[in-house]
């Protein structure tokens, strides 16, 4: 399965304000968007992501729901994201499919395996740094600490970076080993941002296969 390299995490303070940012990623060329709505009525959730899915079908851009693997399916989305409180990847896997794109989150090497062994098609892998975007944050990984895990792991699954990401890290990621980044604030900020950081992670990623 082709995921992309670049994944835009919505945000907003109310559900309208994440679905006019999902558009303006969209016009901004993002292929891939998780609608991350939290402290949000499921009812709420699943009229946002079936707007969220008109959007991003319009532009042929997948789109990921975070937690919610019923409203992911309801909505016909490409995907759901699990954390590690959500449904267990496995049991997602039988309601939704093959096709179905199933990411999980993973703080640590023994999470990352757990991920494997239950045939995911990419981890969310941090966090990178402290950010304000995710309450209750992991420890930070660091540079080293994806370093020390990429090593360790030897595996086809793709590894998303996510947490405080800027631009300036991208190369540096990519060259530990990380398959992508997921990045939220950073791209929010300024949507022209997208386009930029797309071609840094190609260019990282052509470099990384030369050596
Ligand atoms: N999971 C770990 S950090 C994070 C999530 C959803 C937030 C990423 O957002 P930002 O603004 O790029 O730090
Ligand atoms: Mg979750």
């Amino acid at each position: 399965m082709n995921i992309a390299k670049l994944h835009y995490i919505s945000q907003g303070n109310t559900p309208e304000e994440h679905l006019q940012n999902i558009q303006k990623a969209c016009t901004y060329g993002a292929e891939l968007v998780q609608l991350r709505l939290k402290n949000t009525e499921e009812n709420t959730i699943l009229k946002t992501a079936e707007k969220a899915r008109a959007i991003t079908g319009h532009y042929q851009t997948r789109l990921i729901i975070n937690d919610h693997y019923k409203i992911a399916k309801a909505v016909n989305a490409d995907g759901v994201h699990l954390g590690k409180t959500d449904i267990c990847p496995t049991i997602a896997r039988e309601y939704l499919g093959k096709w179905f794109i199933i990411g999980g989150t993973a703080n640590t090497l023994e999470d990352c395996k757990n991920l494997i062994s239950k045939k995911v098609d990419y981890i969310g892998l941090g966090p990178y740094r402290f950010t304000k975007t995710k309450e209750n944050l992991s420890p930070i990984l660091g540079l080293e600490g994806y370093q020390l895990i990429l090593k360790e792991l030897k595996t086809k699954t793709p590894i998303i970076a996510i947490g405080g990401i800027v631009e300036e890290d991208i190369t540096a990621l990519i060259k530990s080993g990380v398959y992508g980044i997921a990045m939220s604030g950073s791209i929010t900020q300024n949507f022209n941002n997208l386009s930029k950081f797309n071609k840094l992670l190609n260019a990282s990623a052509t470099l990384e296969q030369r050596h």
